[in-house]
């Protein structure tokens, strides 16, 4: 692994944010691949937060001082990531559901999806069906991204999509959805449109659906 890459992880495990801003900046002016530094960099860093947490080495608070530190790298990534000027492929309302505040993954398949053309509605964390249905009667989207990063959130999903046929709105959007507990099957079994386990497949699906 490049020497720069492996500091970088290091430096997100430790929950070092200026650490983490100047490698970025030092893999991005060494040419790194920007695809490399985010996966191999900052996500399998955040893996390996996940993994300590459940070993009982880190407490919620390293898990958040790690987050902070990845996001300070994500958003210098970020215009090496997404190409602007693209045609609009279609209006996204997107968010992590309620009860869940993990906000990364979501971000960064927001941060794809624009930069693949797509105009987005963010509507944050801890989002509520209320919150989907309004948000995509106000932009008109025909597309929605639910993220869930908690087992025990996970089944909300289900709630926003009985909540959309409720309001009338399931024939207009299509459903996808994603995070770490999320499975194709759990996307079948709730009747979501799809599932992508990452970001850029999200863009993939986004485009599949929207034209499907
Ligand atoms: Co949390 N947390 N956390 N946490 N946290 C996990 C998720 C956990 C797996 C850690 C562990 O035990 N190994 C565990 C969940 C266990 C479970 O349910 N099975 C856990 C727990 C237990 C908790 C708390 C309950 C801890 C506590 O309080 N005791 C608590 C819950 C708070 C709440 O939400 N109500 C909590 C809190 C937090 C912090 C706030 C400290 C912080 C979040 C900060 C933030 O997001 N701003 C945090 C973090 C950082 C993590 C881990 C370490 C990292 C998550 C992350 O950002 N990954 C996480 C461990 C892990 O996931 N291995 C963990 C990087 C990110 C790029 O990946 O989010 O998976 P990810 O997104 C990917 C894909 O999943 C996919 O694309 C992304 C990019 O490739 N994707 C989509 C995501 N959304 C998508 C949507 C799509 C398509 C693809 O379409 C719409």
């Amino acid at each position: 692994m490049d020497p720069i890459i492996q500091s970088l992880q290091e430096s997100v495990i430790n929950g070092q944010r200026t650490e983490v801003e100047s490698l970025v900046r030092k893999a991005l002016e060494a040419k790194l691949p920007p695809e490399e530094i985010l996966n191999t960099g900052l996500i399998a860093a955040m893996k390996e937060v996940g993994a300590r947490f459940e070993a009982g080495d880190y407490y919620v608070p390293e898990m958040l001082i790690a987050a902070r530190a990845m996001q300070t790298g994500l958003a210098i990534l970020k215009p090496y990531l997404v190409q602007g000027g693209i045609e609009s492929s279609g209006k996204v309302v997107i968010g992590t559901v309620k009860g869940d505040l993990h906000d990364i993954g979501k971000n960064l398949v927001s941060m794809m999806l624009e930069g693949a053309g797509f105009e987005v509605t963010d509507i944050g964390t801890d989002a509520t069906p209320e919150k989907f249905i309004n948000a995509i009667k106000a932009s008109n989207a025909k597309l929605v991204g639910m993220s869930a990063l908690l087992t025990t959130t996970m089944s909300n999903m289900k709630l926003i999509i009985a909540a959309l046929k409720e309001a009338g709105l399931r024939d207009q959007v299509k459903v996808m959805i994603g995070g770490a507990p999320v499975t194709e099957n759990y996307a079948k079994e709730i009747g979501a449109d799809g599932y992508a386990p990452d970001a850029s497949r999200a863009v993939t699906l986004a485009k599949t659906l929207l034209e499907g």
